[in-house]
């Protein structure tokens, strides 16, 4: 374990006379690895400034993780923007009786993607996307079968709890079931989407129509429970009040004390552009890096910490490396379209390997190559890269 002494940044804090009695016993706890409470998580928003939520998480990811920081190779393939769903803050769905305004790819479609990648040492594929009624658990079934009869060793990482709750209701067969049937078919690992805020009041406001918590959580246990590694969002930055957000990371904390299945916590900071919503302004970057550091310290069962860059932007980004941070996603290689339309800086996300390297590399951390469930494929630490490469595509 840490000491304090190990800190000098913790220890400062602990000496500053004015520090709130309340704040010292987190810093106290946190140091000695106990587990924070709900009004902890609710203090450090409340009060926790943004120069010691950092030097309190950079602690947590210096005992975790040292300076490694983890992206990975991948590419997404997003099957359609269709959506039978009306998510208030999603600026990339059409209805199904708008359809022909939004794309619906068939499965040779969606190899030709994944062919594109042939020799290519991309290590993961990420298939999301909107609700569409008539792409189902057989037709999904059919695309996993393909993509791995092609390229076994590419990993599979697909749908969200959302894709999943219809695929299987429509199916008429249990999540259990659904599960097998799509583990079986090739399916390794789910990302973490839908999650959005857990509280129901929170979800009649911003997304009524879809699984609510506790169908979420049903979901992801079982894939856990199947040996499947999955991810866990938050989408922040909107309606909730800061007690909502503390009451969404407790229930993942409480899921992940049963099962340890959850890989990484995702925060998604909401952007409004061009959706129901445009009219709630974002949150500053100072709010966004309180609560990456508010994240470390609370989810404390949660091995990683991802700063999805295509959605935040590659300069704040970088500045979570100092906030709890150790995980940036991937390459991408503009294959994501949700947030481009919700207004993000990054118009068309991609970055090569060098190019991720040396944002991690500016920022005083070790870049290190992971696959889906972290496996360490490459440290690049010591790769000195050329000019070709840094500004390559
Ligand atoms: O659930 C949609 C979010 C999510 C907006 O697991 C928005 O590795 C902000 O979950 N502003 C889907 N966010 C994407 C997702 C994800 C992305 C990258 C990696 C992983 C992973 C998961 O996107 C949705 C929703 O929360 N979203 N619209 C918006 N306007
Ligand atoms: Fe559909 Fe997902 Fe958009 Fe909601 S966020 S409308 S479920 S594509």
């Amino acid at each position: 374990m840490t000491t304090r002494n190990d800190h000098p940044a913790v220890e400062l804090l602990l000496q500053d006379t004015r520090l709130d009695k309340g704040l010292k016993t987190i810093v106290e706890k946190v140091m000695s690895a106990e587990r924070l409470t709900t009004e902890d998580g609710l203090l450090l928003f409340e009060k926790g400034e943004l120069g010691f939520l950092g030097a309190l998480a950079n602690a947590v990811r210096v005992r975790l993780h040292g300076d490694k920081t983890y992206f990975n190779r991948n590419f997404h393939i997003e099957p359609t923007n269709v959506c039978i769903f009306t998510c208030r803050f999603c600026s990339y769905s059409k209805l199904y009786k708008n359809r022909e305004e939004g794309w619906e790819l068939s499965i040779d479609q969606m190899l030709d993607i994944v062919k594109k990648y042939d020799g290519q040492p991309v290590t993961e594929v990420h298939i999301v996307g909107g609700v569409h009624p008539k792409m189902n658990l057989d037709f999904f079934v059919e695309l996993l079968q393909k993509i791995r009869a092609h390229r076994p060793d590419l990993h599979l990482k697909g749908f969200t709890a959302v894709e999943l709750d219809y695929m299987f209701r429509k199916a008429k067969v249990s999540v259990e079931e659904g599960m097998r049937i799509l583990h079986d078919a090739g399916l390794q690992s789910m990302p973490g989407g839908g999650a959005e805020i857990f509280h129901s009041d929170i979800r009649a406001q911003i997304c009524h129509d879809k699984v609510d918590a506790e169908g979420w959580l049903h979901i992801h246990k079982t894939a856990h429970l199947l040996g499947m590694h999955t991810n866990a969002t938050m989408l922040y930055g909107h309606v909730e009040q800061f007690w909502h957000r503390v009451d969404h990371m407790e229930q993942l904390r409480k899921l992940q004390d049963q099962t340890r299945g959850f890989n990484t916590f995702i925060p998604l900071k909401f952007r409004n552009k061009d959706n129901e919503m445009a009219h709630v302004a974002e949150t500053s970057v100072v709010e966004d890096l309180r609560l990456y550091a508010i994240a470390r310290l609370y989810m404390d069962n949660f091995p990683h910490l991802k700063a999805y860059w295509p959605m935040l932007g590659r300069n704040t980004a970088q500045l979570t490396l100092s906030f709890g941070v150790n995980d940036l996603d991937g390459t991408i290689d503009d294959t994501t379209k949700i947030y481009s339309m919700a207004g993000a800086e990054e118009q068309n996300p991609s970055m090569n390997t060098a190019q991720l390297a040396m944002l991690i590399k500016q920022a005083g951390r070790r870049p290190v190559e992971r696959d889906t469930v972290y496996n360490e494929i490459k440290d690049y630490t010591d790769v000195v890269f050329s000019e070709e490469e840094l500004m390559a595509r």
